[in-house]
C-alpha cells in the first residue's frame, strides 16, 4: 500500500499511529505530498478529487480517503479492535468525529493566516473557528474523560491525542491546557507512547 503523508499532517498522524499501534508500518510506503486549498502542489488529486491528504492507494489500485475510512479499513484489516463493536463505537466515533472537527477549525485558521493576504483577512471568522475548538474541548473535558481514561485503546483516544497536539504545534500561544488541566493530565500520559513519540510533527 502507498499512503500519501506529510509529517506535518495531523490527519495523516492518526493514520501512522494506528499504524505502529497495529504493527502494520511495514505494510506501507510513505509517498511525500503538500499543497493547500490555494496550490494544489504535490497533492495526490488522481487518488483523491479533494486534493487532500491522507490518501491510501491499496495493492489493487483503489484508493481510500478521507483519514476516518483509512483508519477504520486498517483496523479492520488487523482485526485490531480500535473501533470496538457495541455501544462503544457510537462513543468512539463521536470522539473521532470531534477531534478532526477540531482539527478541521483549527487547520482553517492556519490557511487565513499563512495563505490570506493580511488586508483580506477577517478577525471574527478566526475568533469564530477558535470559538468551536474551546467548545469542544471543554466537551472533552467535561463529557469524555472516562472514555479517554479507559485502558482500553481505541481510534478516538488517538484522534483526540493528535487534535491536542497539533493545537500545541500550530496555536501553541491560545494555551488549550488553560482550565482543562484534567484533559490535559490525560494527555501528558497519552503522548508518552512510543507511537506518539515516532509520529511527533518536525519542530
Ligand atoms: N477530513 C480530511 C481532512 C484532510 C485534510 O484537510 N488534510 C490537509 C492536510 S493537514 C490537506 O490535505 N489540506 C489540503 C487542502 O485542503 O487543500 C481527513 O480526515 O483526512
Amino acid at each position: 500500500m502507498r499512503l500519501f503523508h506529510s509529517p506535518t499532517s495531523p490527519y495523516v498522524r492518526k493514520v501512522m499511529v494506528l499504524l505502529l499501534e497495529t504493527g502494520q508500518s511495514a505494510d506501507v510506503t510513505l509517498i511525500p505530498a503538500s499543497g493547500n486549498p490555494v496550490d494544489p502542489g504535490s497533492m495526490p488529486l488522481m487518488h483523491n478529487p479533494l486534493g487532500k491528504i491522507p490518501a491510501l492507494e491499496l495493492a489493487d489500485g483503489r484508493a481510500l480517503y478521507d483519514s476516518r475510512v483509512i483508519c477504520r479499513y486498517l483496523d479492520t484489516r488487523a482485526n485490531a479492535g480500535l473501533y470496538q463493536e457495541g455501544e462503544r463505537l457510537w462513543d468512539t466515533l463521536v470522539l473521532e468525529a470531534t477531534a478532526d472537527g477540531i482539527l478541521d477549525a483549527a487547520i482553517l485558521m492556519v490557511y487565513e493566516e499563512k495563505i490570506r493576504p493580511e488586508d483580506k483577512r477577517f478577525a471574527p471568522w478566526d475568533d469564530g473557528q477558535w470559538t468551536k475548538i474551546a467548545r469542544a474541548l471543554d466537551t472533552l473535558q467535561d463529557r469524555w474523560m472516562a472514555h479517554l481514561e479507559s485502558p482500553a485503546l481505541d481510534m478516538g483516544q488517538i484522534a483526540v491525542a493528535c487534535a491536542l497536539s497539533y493545537l500545541d504545534f500550530r496555536h501553541a500561544p491560545r494555551d488549550w491546557r488553560a482550565g482543562r488541566e484534567t484533559l490535559a493530565g490525560w494527555y501528558a500520559a497519552f503522548e508518552t507512547r512510543a507511537s506518539m513519540q515516532a509520529t511527533q510533527p518536525p519542530a
